[in-house]
């Protein structure tokens, strides 16, 4: 299972660009293409493959640019699109590729797909949405609940019928058991790729299609209701069955498949699904090219185990998933790992087959930023959920340099609270110290492309002391120590370490402490 497929995305180093946080070009407080054009030279001196860049379409913003009101346009907040050929023709030229943000599960409501299909019964665009009969006027068609609390449906006075969303009620969701729907993404696809975009990360890439029975979804038993606060509490009492997950999904994501490989472009699903079983079924059958792995940032480890053990069941199963252990709708990994563990764990993963991605400020060590409860912009919170659980940490602007404006923008104040960094956090700050986090992030991606038996060589599991993980590629071993007291990495022959997560300088061979990972090559004469 250790073959590596695949095109220029296999092994590559992605990192995500949450673009609303990234970086501020004309001082209105808000991330936009022109700010993320200015850190180009960043993300190229930072040794990155390809940049996933989080929605610029035309959005009314009620969840960040995840509610789409024209997919042909550059929203004004984030630039022109003139600024995404800029941004193409800049990151090409420096060898960078750029993936967009596919967001078809839904439309905004303020898409003239929806604002027409409202209107009437009978309107040509009705059957691009589920509206559906209720059970009586006050009660939906079924008990679906929507991923951000509440019930999945919404009644619509003008017309006496609920329609279907599983996110926002500003957030339709599309019928895709529509042709005509398909064959309009199919357009917005080739529309980017055409302009040059390198593919697409899949938003909710599982969702797309439902059982048109539009059956209830069971009631998982109290035993097995995933516990998690805030308003995503409610989605997880229940078996999806019905409204994600459907085989239906499959013909979906191989015509993408096609489509993306006539432009040798990359799709990659974002699932929340952790069974790489699962993801391992959904890539043996053509589907999209990869996946995200979210073992990292969503299960818990069992007692006994360790992440180490998480991966090698991921990799046991595909060879073309890809990893990570933050994205923007997540605490950070530095806050559930501790900096130290997360760096240990973006080395075990930087020698597997498949795609790395960091998400922005991971390569600061950054933790989750501040955010006052007056101040949170959420969706998530806003529709009554949970303060604790609010995905704003993940997303405050990214510390640049210190002060004022932490070299995000020059406003006095940015869309969200800057997060209370300190200096210590910035990339201005850490780039001046060769032992800072950020310099041991850029050290490792160098040595993904300096050592090319991380890339091509079989992977093989060495049998390790108790809380090391530890595997070998040809003539280079990957150790990581996950457990809580000191190794000994004992290995035949003779070796020299080129990487250490906390010793920039150490070359000996032999200990190795908690939460340290190393990468070592064997002398051979
Ligand atoms: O997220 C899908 C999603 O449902 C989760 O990641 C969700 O945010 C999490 O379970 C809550 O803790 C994608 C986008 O990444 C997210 O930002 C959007 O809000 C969502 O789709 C809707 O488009």
């Amino acid at each position: 299972m250790n073959t590596v497929q695949g095109g220029w995305w296999a092994n590559a180093v992605g990192y995500e660009v949450y673009l609303p946080s990234f970086c501020d070009g004309n001082g209105d407080g808000w991330g936009d293409l022109p700010g993320l054009i200015g850190k180009l030279d960043y993300l190229e001196w930072l040794g990155v493959d390809l940049l996933w860049v989080t929605p610029f379409y035309v959005s009314p913003m009620h969840d960040n640019g995840y509610d789409i009101a024209d997919y042909y346009n550059v929203d004004a907040r984030f630039g022109t699109l003139d600024d995404i050929k800029q941004l193409l023709t800049q990151a090409h030229a420096r060898g960078i590729r750029v993936i967009g943000d596919l967001v078809v599960n839904h439309t905004s409501d303020e898409h003239p797909w929806f604002q027409m299909s409202r209107i009437s019964r009978n309107n040509p665009y009705r059957d691009y949405y589920l509206w559906r009969h209720g059970q009586a006027d006050d009660r939906p068609p079924n008990n679906w609940v929507a991923t951000f609390g509440g019930p999945a449906w919404t009644y619509d006075p003008a017309t006496g019928e609920w329609y279907a969303h599983l996110f926002t009620p500003q957030q339709p969701d599309l019928d895709w058991s529509n042709p005509k729907v398909a064959d309009e993404v199919e357009a917005i696809m080739r529309f980017w790729l055409d302009q040059g975009l390198d593919g697409f990360r899949v938003d909710t890439a599982h969702y797309l299609a439902k059982d048109l029975s539009l059956s209830d979804n069971p009631r998982l038993p109290d035993d097995r209701v995933r516990v998690i606060g805030g308003a995503v509490a409610d989605w997880y009492k229940y078996d999806h069955r019905h409204d994600i997950g459907q085989p239906a999904l499959r013909d979906i994501h191989r015509r993408w498949r096609m489509l993306a490989d006539d432009y040798n472009a990359f799709l990659i699903g974002e699932t929340h699904i952790v069974d790489p079983a699962v993801l391992a079924d959904y890539l043996a059958d053509n589907g999209l090219h990869s996946y995200f792995y979210f073992g990292l940032i969503q299960s818990e480890v069992e007692s006994g185990q360790t992440e180490g053990d998480l991966l090698r069941a991921a990799i046991a199963s595909s060879s073309n998933l890809s990893w990570t252990q933050s994205n923007h709708d997540w605490a950070r990994a530095a806050s559930r790992y501790g900096a130290e563990r997360a760096l240990a764990l973006t080395t075990l993963t930087i020698g597997l087959p498949g795609t790395l991605f960091l998400y922005q400020g991971d390569e600061l060590g950054l933790v989750n930023g501040t955010v006052p409860a007056e101040h949170v912009q959420d969706p998530l919170v806003l529709r009554g959920g949970n303060y604790q659980h609010n995905r704003d940490v993940s997303r405050t602007p990214m510390p640049w340099r210190p002060g004022p404006g932490l070299g995000f923008t020059t406003a006095p104040h940015a869309w969200l609270p800057f997060g209370g960094r300190d200096p210590v956090d910035t990339v201005a700050v850490q780039a001046k110290n060769s032992h800072s986090m950020l310099h041991a992030h850029r050290r490792l991606l160098r040595l993904r492309r300096s050592l090319p038996d991380l890339r091509g060589a079989t992977l093989v599991w060495i049998d390790a002391p108790e809380g090391v993980t530890a595997y070998r590629r040809g003539n280079t071993v990957v150790a990581a120590n996950l457990g809580p007291t000191t190794a000994q990495l004992n290995l035949p022959g003779s070796w020299r370490v080129h990487y250490s997560t906390l010793d920039p300088d150490r070359s000996v061979p032999g200990t190795i402490a908690p939460h340290e990972a190393l990468i070592q090559t064997q002398f051979t004469s």
